[in-house]
């Protein structure tokens, strides 16, 4: 028997690594090329392999940029690795919209998320396999691969909320997460050990 109403999802989530199959995906990378100014070693970012891959996002948008009341979704795989002694992360960002929250939880690897209010207070929270971050409303996220493996992790956001990256080009986040006898630290006026 033939269902013509029960139809496949567009979009499959693979529980295990956290990836997004299906038309309607769109992925793009970050290379160290592109990464100008996002580490405070920029000299070691200009030795470095150009090509070589940083952050990976595959993103699920169903509904129109701008939209009140829809939700977006989203893959990032962040390679291992480090620029000098900062380890390989996004570029971070607020919501255009501030007044929108997200979720990140952690499928793959080991990280951290690195969080910033307007007052420029960070802190910040270890990312596993299964653990679930709530990033309230205003606040500037980044996520850090402290790992030797890919740390891979699923975003689900509002499709109003938009990107500032402008504000993180221009100042930065207060702390950097970086390696200090094998172990990460978030340097900031209080370093945080994890
Ligand atoms: C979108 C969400 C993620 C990031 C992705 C890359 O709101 O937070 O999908 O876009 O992790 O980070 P970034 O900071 O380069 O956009
Ligand atoms: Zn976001």
């Amino acid at each position: 028997m033939q269902n013509e109403i029960i139809k496949n999802s567009l979009v499959n989530l693979d529980i295990y690594s956290g990836q997004l199959t299906g038309k309607p995906v769109i992925k793009s990378i970050k290379k160290i090329a592109d990464l100008k100014n996002v580490f405070a070693d920029e000299e070691s970012r200009f030795t470095m392999q150009q090509d070589k891959p940083v952050y990976e996002v595959e993103v699920y948008l169903p509904e129109e940029e701008d939209t009140e009341g829809g939700l977006y979704f989203g893959t990032t795989i962040i390679h291992p690795g480090k620029v000098g002694s900062e380890y390989f992360m996004t570029r971070g960002h607020f919501h255009a919209k501030r007044d929108t929250a997200e979720y990140y939880w952690g499928m793959q690897g080991e990280g951290v998320l690195i969080l910033m209010d307007s007052e420029r207070n960070i802190w910040a929270e270890k990312m596993i396999p299964g653990s679930l971050h709530y990033i309230n409303r205003a606040l500037a996220h980044r996520v850090a691969n402290t790992g030797a493996s890919p740390l891979i992790f699923n975003a689900c956001w509002p499709s109003d909320a938009g990107h500032n990256y402008e504000e993180i080009a221009q100042n930065g986040f207060a702390a950097r997460l970086i390696e200090e006898n094998s172990q990460p630290v978030l340097k900031s006026e209080i370093e945080v050990k994890f």
